[in-house]
């Protein structure tokens, strides 16, 4: 006679193999050893047998019992490893995946260029002093031999401060319109012989694709004895050429200062054309004899270069104002054009 106990082992086994979740295995699980199961209704007959079959039947149904969890157990114990695997599997880090880039800033063209041009004239032996963007007229332009009604004194050309912000003649205040006061301040500071540069903001009531009312200047002069227009010249090409390569176009052309004289202005290569990059001279009798050097022992060059336009040439950059509009597209792309460095 078969064991009915064998044919429920045969079900639970068939049952236990037949899901593939757990909920489902509770489900199954219940069917045969919950309080409606077919294992408890086996032991609930057990009440109305007499004593010695109870014992006997009772020890076959509890080992039928524990085979049933053993089996349940087992596929549990298989669920759950492969819930496990699946999980691991898809949590997998590929440590070997190149890591993310993220993205860090750089230098902005026009820091960048400036650095470039104040390490170049360094190199060259310049020194780097620094004026106020905040100027009076007398160092902006009366000691730089301006006569008192220049048009650049206009209104119209400089942006003045308003009361109360006056200097000790009672003269009103003005935001810099290039950096050639720098050189009263420090020719007023040390003897000479100097050699030095500045670097900064200057202000012009001005505005179109090469022009900008707020623009960024390097200024330099030479002052020693013996200094005449070969060493402007050659100074000012060995700074282009290290600065731009040796093949990039330059000219000279005589231009007018009321600081200097003679005064150059030089223009370099740019859309099959020129374009005007900075401004240069012998430094004035004047405004040396205006910081009490003497003009018969010493002699000097200055130039002021616009920044701007040197990065515009640097990077190919078409229009000025690019420059102030801080798009991370346009930055991020102009790395890809620097010309040198
Ligand atoms: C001057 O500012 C003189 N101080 C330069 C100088 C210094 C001459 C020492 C002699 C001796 P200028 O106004 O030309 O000169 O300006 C010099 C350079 O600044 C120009 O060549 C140009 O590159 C740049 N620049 C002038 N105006 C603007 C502007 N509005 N926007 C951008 N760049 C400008």
């Amino acid at each position: 006679m078969t064991d009915p106990g064998d044919d429920l082992r045969d079900r639970a086994s068939a049952a236990a193999v037949a899901v593939d979740s757990l909920d489902e295995l509770r489900q199954a699980r219940a069917r045969f050893t919950g309080k409606k199961g077919d294992v408890t209704a086996l032991l609930k007959q057990l009440g109305a047998m007499d004593p010695e079959e109870r014992k006997l039947r009772g020890q076959e149904i509890h080992a039928l019992k524990s085979d049933i969890d053993a089996i349940f157990d087992q596929r549990r114990q298989f669920l759950e490893d492969q819930a496990r695997r699946t999980r691991l599997e898809a949590e997998r880090i590929d440590v070997t995946l190149p890591g993310r880039l993220r993205t860090t800033g750089g230098l902005h063209p026009l820091e960048s260029t400036a650095r470039v041009v104040l390490q170049t004239l360094r190199d060259l032996g310049f020194t780097v002093e620094e004026g106020p963007e905040v100027e009076d007229a007398r160092h902006n332009f009366d000691s730089l031999n301006f006569p008192p009604d220049h048009p650049a004194k206009e209104m119209q050309d400089t942006f003045f401060l308003a009361d109360p912000f006056v200097d000790d003649q009672g003269a009103p205040l003005l935001l810099r319109t290039h950096t050639s006061p720098v050189q009263i301040r420090a020719m007023e500071s040390y003897s000479p012989p100097l050699r030095i540069a500045a670097y900064g903001k200057v202000y012009r009531v001005d505005a179109d694709v090469t022009h900008s009312p707020m623009f960024h200047q390097i200024e330099g002069f030479w002052v020693d004895r013996h200094i005449n227009f070969r060493h402007l010249k050659g100074v000012l090409t060995e700074l282009i050429q290290r600065v731009f390569g040796q093949e990039i176009p330059v000219r000279f052309r005589p231009s007018f200062f009321p600081f200097t004289e003679p005064s150059t202005e030089v223009d370099m290569g740019w859309q099959d054309g020129w374009m005007e990059v900075l401004g240069a001279g012998m430094i004035h009798p004047n405004v040396l004899r205006s910081v009490g050097i003497d003009p018969e022992q010493w002699q000097g060059f200055a130039f002021g270069l616009g920044i701007e336009r040197f990065a515009m040439l640097r990077y190919g950059i078409q229009d000025i104002r690019l420059l102030y509009e801080s798009d991370s597209r346009f930055l991020a792309g102009l790395n890809d054009r620097t010309v040198s460095r």
